[in-house]
């Protein structure tokens, strides 16, 4: 066989459920304000979509991800976190957590690191890539629910997979991006499409 496999994943979205803990800890911060429901979030920026709902609630959806204990309280989404483990586990698979932290840095970097040690325990701390730019980071793949991943570097190492989410479903595939549906979709021919 050939070179190792490099596999970059994203956590808010496809191992952290961010959207359905945004949801949660909004409306019950917020239980009088209007809310988007998962079925109806459309575009990946939340704040923007709230936004556009009444303007001051571009600020409050800021303030619940901005607050302690959001991203570290966020559960996992199905399958993901074995997902991960099997693939660490694999011949000549190297995998790394690639995540953009938010700008407000008080909670946000700490409670990634947290959540990572919590649930795919301290031995992948290891693996944890923070960055506001992706396209820096050289892998085969890039599995990430954010349609459009953009940076300095104008033609990445990776292919991007679409990881389906709420804000994402309903967009037509601009090909020849591939997608996977969930955890539960073929991931492990993902990567075997990719290995010499
Ligand atoms: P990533 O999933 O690694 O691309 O990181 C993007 C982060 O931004 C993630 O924590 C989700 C978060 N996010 C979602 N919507 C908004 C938004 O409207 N504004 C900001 N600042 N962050 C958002």
């Amino acid at each position: 066989s050939g070179k190792r496999l490099r596999v970059l994943v994203d956590m808010d979205g496809v191992l952290a459920d961010f959207e359905g803990g945004f949801l949660k800890k909004y409306r019950a911060r917020y239980p009088t304000e209007p809310y988007i429901t998962l079925e109806d979030r459309r575009g990946f920026w939340v704040s923007t979509q709230y936004g556009q709902l009444r303007s001051d609630l571009c600020e409050k959806a800021i303030s619940i991800w901005e607050s302690k204990g959001f991203f570290i309280d966020l559960d996992p989404l199905p399958g993901g976190v074995e997902a991960v483990k099997e693939m660490a586990e694999m011949n000549d698979t190297d995998v790394f957590i690639c995540t953009s932290p938010i700008k407000h840095y008080k909670h946000c970097p700490h409670e990634k690191y947290a959540w990572v040690e919590k649930h795919l325990g301290r031995d992948f701390l290891e693996q944890v890539i923070l960055t506001r730019d992706k396209t820096l980071i050289t892998g085969d793949l890039l599995i990430d629910d954010k349609p459009d991943i953009l940076g300095v570097e104008p033609n990445p190492a990776w292919e991007h997979i679409l990881f389906s989410a709420c804000h994402n479903k309903h967009l037509p595939l601009s090909l020849p991006q591939r997608r996977l549906l969930s955890w539960s979709d073929d991931w492990r021919a993902i990567l075997d499409s990719k290995r010499q």
